[in-house]
């Protein structure tokens, strides 16, 4: 999509200032104090998104992962998209120790409960110059056939500043609750610049109410699988990278016609449902491979 597409609203500029509410003090159910606040919890569940205060991991812990990817980007196939590193937890364990990690589960667990699965993950890496747009979608109508019911927060972390330069994302609030409320109509665009086939018809959205989610290197926003998002190219010189971390209460089932394809991950609690799950520890190539054979794209 055009840049312009984005920015027909103001940027929210209430969304880059740090949050002046108090501390939440409620333990988690690890006696941790929850990481969001009310606030935050009751910004999320009405608007359909949310931009947390602070970094999500310790400097040291950020960098670490930081470093990581960027030694998997140097050994990403140069033949190959550089926004479409999809799943890669799934043949590379150690990244389920940033993924798994309970400064990104405790985000989520006041959204989802106590007992929560990772679903996915996805590495949105738009080079400079020739970035790739994001069409507007909703996660939801990807995953319509995989998950019920449909419950899925996004945790987005930044790896690289992004900002309205480099091709943020933005989002359209209350899409979830509002509208087709996550199942839009949908119709093809060019997949040579963009990073999904399909976009939302212009009928089903209101690109007007757009806000960016601008945010720093280590920090994130969190949204509804339901929410209409996506992000214009990045024509700019700065490279624009995030890592989605997507997680489902255990009481959301994966279709087991797709467990070839899909395996998801205890992340805390109890697995309600007695799905199959996956060990974080082990290397799942072969669940990517078969992705590839079968031209998988979940999302
Ligand atoms: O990275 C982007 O610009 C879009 C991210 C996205 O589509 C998602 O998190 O579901």
């Amino acid at each position: 999509m055009a840049k312009k597409d984005f920015c027909r609203a103001p940027c929210d500029t209430t969304l880059l200032m740090p949050t002046l509410v108090s501390s939440p003090t409620s333990p988690s159910t690890n006696n941790r104090p929850m990481r969001l606040s009310q606030e935050e919890v009751e910004h999320y569940r009405r608007e359909g998104y949310v931009i947390p205060r602070g970094p999500v991991f310790s400097e040291e812990k950020f960098q670490a992962l930081f470093d990581h990817f960027e030694r998997k980007l140097a050994e990403w196939p140069k033949d190959k998209r550089p926004e479409a590193m999809d799943t890669p937890h799934f043949g590379d364990p150690k990244l389920n120790e940033w993924a798994l990690a309970p400064e990104v589960v405790d985000l989520v667990e006041p959204l989802l409960g106590p007992d929560i699965i990772l679903f996915s993950t996805h590495f949105i890496c738009k080079p400079k110059g020739d970035g790739r747009r994001v069409p507007w979608h909703e996660d939801s109508a990807y995953w319509r056939k995989l998950l019920e019911p449909m419950e899925v927060a996004t945790v987005w972390l930044a790896l690289d500043p992004s900002t309205t330069k480099n091709g943020c994302m933005y989002v359209i609030p209350r899409s979830h609750n509002t509208g087709k409320m996550g199942f839009s109509d949908y119709e093809n665009v060019d997949v040579n610049t963009s990073v999904f086939e399909t976009e939302i018809v212009k009928a089903d959205r209101r690109d007007e109410l757009a806000v960016p989610c601008e945010l720093q290197p280590n920090h994130c926003s969190l949204h509804d699988a339901r929410t209409q998002h996506g992000s214009p190219p990045n024509t700019s010189d700065i490279r624009r990278c995030g890592w989605t971390l997507r997680f489902i209460p255990a009481s959301t089932r994966l279709n087991p016609e797709y467990a070839d394809r899909q395996i998801m991950y205890l992340a805390r609690g109890r697995n309600l449902l007695n799905q199959e799950l996956a060990d974080p520890t082990r290397d799942y190539s072969h669940v990517i491979e078969e992705r590839k054979r079968r031209g998988f794209k979940a999302h």
